[in-house]
């Protein structure tokens, strides 16, 4: 029993983001929410992604990360978006991604 529970302790651990990377993606997040509602809606994405993320465009962005599809992308949608990320990628590379801020 002991066992079962620190396995779903690193699983925990796993999903969570690296410290450094999750303050980076919340201020990605504050810096895309202009009017601070603690949510992005699509005009706001569409004002700030297409500058910096010539590659993802605003709709496959809510595909991916609006996962109640309310048309808003809430801090806990996007955190989740990120995790899923860093899962698919090198750490590395999201440092760079989000480098600009
Ligand atoms: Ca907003
Ligand atoms: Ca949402």
């Amino acid at each position: 029993m002991e066992k079962s529970y620190l396995g779903l302790e690193i699983i925990l651990i796993n999903l969570k983001l690296p410290k450094n990377i999750e303050e980076k993606v919340l201020k990605l997040f504050r810096l895309i929410d202009t009017d601070n509602s603690k949510s992005i809606d699509r005009a706001e994405t569409l004002k700030f992604w297409s500058k910096n993320f010539p590659k993802l465009n605003s709709n496959e962005l809510f595909t991916n990360v609006d996962k109640n599809d309310d048309n808003d992308i809430q801090e806990e949608e996007w955190l989740e978006f990120w995790t899923r990320v860093l899962g698919n990628h090198k750490q590395d590379e999201i440092s760079e991604e989000v480098s600009f801020i």
